[in-house]
């Protein structure tokens, strides 16, 4: 069993931006809202979080677009993918970064706002796993570099807070068998464990130059009984309660 311990790393990076505060006033007078995004592994409970969420008013949650993942003009990209990852995986993650994109942009009549997962965990997490890995070719992997250098230096991503939800990498197997989402049923546990090192290098360890906020660390290997305590406790930090 995990004693919860949240800690938050506040990011010595020049790139780190931390909002003071903001309140409904703040709203009023025509500020961004706070903006926090969800990361963690695949099946590390990022949606159950949102949806605990759900209870509080003035809050925009975004869940990751995998339904239009799954349904491009009937082109299951998402399946495509796992099914031939060498032929799909740069056709899914250029679609990826374009659907990430239209949610960090979509407008927010609140004052806050909870996406899950980010441009920044597709590009450090999933898009570096294929290219170490050899997924995808070095000429593919440039092209949606270019991509994302350019939305970086032109396009304002706004981040406030990161809720990084850490698992084990054996915990999030199990439980994406028993999910059971048809198309992650080859995933390997060798997949879940790489994944699982790419996020903590980007959060944790800092191995990239790009964490666009301070990182909120939350034990996520608790079964769902108990999670909802564990989520509770990052409430204030979310809400902007005192
Ligand atoms: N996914 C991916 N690349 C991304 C984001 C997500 O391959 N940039 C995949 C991982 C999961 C599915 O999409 O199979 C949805 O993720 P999750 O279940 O973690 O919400
Ligand atoms: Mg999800």
């Amino acid at each position: 069993m995990f004693k919860f311990s949240p800690r938050l790393f506040f990011g010595i990076k020049a790139v780190c931006t931390v909002r003071p505060f903001h309140n409904n006033c703040a709203m009023a007078m025509n500020s961004k809202p706070f903006t926090v995004f969800v990361e963690g592994n695949i099946g590390s409970g990022k949606t159950t979080f949102l949806e605990h969420f759900r209870q509080f008013e003035d809050i925009t949650l975004l869940t990751e677009p995998v339904e239009e993942w799954r349904n491009l003009k009937g082109w299951n990209l998402l399946d495509l993918m796992y099914k031939d990852t060498a032929k799909w995986a740069m056709t899914f993650q250029s679609y990826v970064s374009l659907t990430m994109l239209e949610m960090h942009q979509r407008p927010t009549p609140t004052p806050v706002k909870l996406m899950e997962r980010s441009l920044y965990s597709a590009r450090y997490c999933f898009v570096e796993h294929m290219m170490r890995s050899g997924t995808i070719h070095p000429a593919e992997f440039a092209v949606l570099d270019e991509w994302f250098k350019f939305i970086m230096n032109h396009i304002h991503i706004d981040a406030d807070l990161i809720v990084y939800l850490k698992t084990t990498p054996s915990v999030v197997y199990e439980r994406i068998k028993k999910r059971a989402r048809s198309e992650e049923q080859c995933v390997p546990l060798s997949y879940i464990e790489e994944l699982h090192k790419l996020h903590e290098d980007w959060l944790i360890n800092r191995q990239h130059a790009e964490c666009p906020a301070p990182v909120l660390v939350i034990d996520a290997d608790l079964d769902l009984s108990q999670i909802t305590e564990e989520y509770k406790k990052s409430e204030h930090q979310i809400l902007r309660k005192a």
